[in-house]
């Protein structure tokens, strides 16, 4: 295929970093199902190994189907460089541990996915590594949090689960102004590079769980993480090679690819049912408050519609009678299944506060701004009247 950056979104997600001309005309690209190769000399081995020829040499570091992936990844994003990992957790944790050394700090915003906040909290923390939360809709609040020892910025937006919106253009021009040297890290997960690109904004570093809208159909756990080149070699080296081993399995990286084919159509039709749902969510008398970017009325539409090209499949809402309603309402679903995750065909529904967010002491939640009675939303590919239909059934069944 021609390396032509030209070429649309949905055409680079089909094509690129394979042609089939390579291999033997296989329209989809081989799995490579091998722990090892081998080489022609043992020269060639210690080559491989030294850095100095290319090649792989062992599936733990690289992988040809995994290295497909990497190169369409990297595309997608418009960074470099990309690394797959066995899960998202697997491209953070590897991601961090590359990037810091006890006494160094990390700025991270006040609200983060459970087990990214339970490896700041818990893991970086017990090796020395100073965390400090900062709110990071505030960019007063987040010069002011930097310190000569800090080395990462981290933030997710839209923010799971509570649908916060960072501003990653005035963000990264902020942190760079204070010292260059500084990572910002996104958490892209929600958006995908299909809506948001935040390398192009001024990011280092951006991170996935693959898990979601990337593989797209609930069934494999992945990661990735794209940058430069330099920094990704390294996070190759020691967060993946020496510190995680959290390596991608060449049959996940090629039911990533498969998904990816559709990233663009499935993620126009995730988009098109939230707005619908949302919608009808805040004229739902049941509904307190409805959290979603793409309603007029929420505080974060104006930045939502300047970096992210739609406003994304996930919605977050309150209910009238609180935790106990949002329960009732859970147990009443018929349709939409209630499992967490995200960004499968099927619309999932779960409660943060119990459930993703549970690594969250009840303290933590309401500083950190996850309320109890929170419920997430994440809308599938069904006909958007079919969801509305199951939601409205359980809103009417939870508060009769
Ligand atoms: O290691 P994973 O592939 O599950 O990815 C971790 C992860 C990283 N960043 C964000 C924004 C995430 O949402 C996740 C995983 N979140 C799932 C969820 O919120 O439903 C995990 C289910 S407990």
């Amino acid at each position: 295929m021609p390396q032509n950056n030209k070429l649309a979104f949905a055409t680079r997600s089909i094509h690129v970093g394979y042609d089939s001309k390579d291999c033997e005309g296989s329209l989809n690209p081989p799995i490579y199902m091998t722990s090892t190769f081998s080489f022609d000399s043992a020269e060639q081995g210690g080559a491989r190994f030294a850095g100095e020829q290319p090649g792989h040499f062992y599936s733990r570091i690289s992988n040809p189907t995994q290295a497909i992936l990497e190169t369409r990844l990297a595309d997608l994003e418009e960074g470099e460089a990309a690394l797959a990992c066995a899960s998202g957790m697997g491209a953070i944790t590897a991601t961090l541990w590359t990037l810091v050394a006890p006494g160094d700090k990390v700025l991270v915003d006040k609200t983060v996915y459970g087990c990214t906040f339970a490896y700041m909290e818990h893991g970086l923390k017990k090796f020395g590594v100073e965390v400090s939360y900062v709110d990071c809709t505030d960019l007063d609040a987040v010069k002011a949090a930097i310190t000569a020892d800090t080395k990462v910025l981290y933030f997710e937006t839209p923010v799971n689960p509570n649908m916060r919106i960072m501003d990653i253009a005035g963000l990264s021009a902020l942190v760079k102004d204070v010292n260059p040297e500084i990572k910002v890290i996104v958490d892209n997960t929600y958006c995908t590079p299909a809506l948001q690109r935040p390398l192009t904004l001024g990011a280092d570093l951006v991170v996935h769980s693959a898990t979601k809208y990337l593989g797209g159909h609930g069934d494999l756990i992945a990661g990735a993480v794209i940058g430069d080149a330099t920094t990704l070699e390294q996070i190759r080296l020691v967060g993946l090679k020496d510190m995680t081993g959290a390596v991608i399995s060449p049959m996940t990286a090629f039911l990533i690819l498969r998904g990816l084919k559709t990233l663009d159509l499935r993620m126009e039709r995730h988009c098109s049912n939230a707005q619908q749902v949302a919608e009808m969510l805040e004229s739902h008398p049941a509904v307190e408050q409805v959290f979603f970017p793409g309603l007029k009325s929420d505080p974060y539409h104006q930045l939502a519609s300047q970096q992210m090209s739609r406003f994304g499949g996930m919605i977050a809402l309150e209910l009238k009678g609180g935790m106990d309603a949002g329960i009732k309402m859970l147990n009443k679903l018929k349709l939409i299944k209630l499992a967490v995750s995200l960004g499968d065909a099927e619309t999932l529904c779960e409660h943060p506060a119990s459930m993703t967010h549970s690594a969250y002491t009840p303290e933590e939640r309401a500083r950190h701004g996850i309320t109890e009675g929170l419920v997430r939303i994440s809308i599938g590919l069904e006909a958007a009247e079919d969801i509305i239909a199951d939601l409205e059934q359980s809103l009417s069944a939870a508060t009769a």
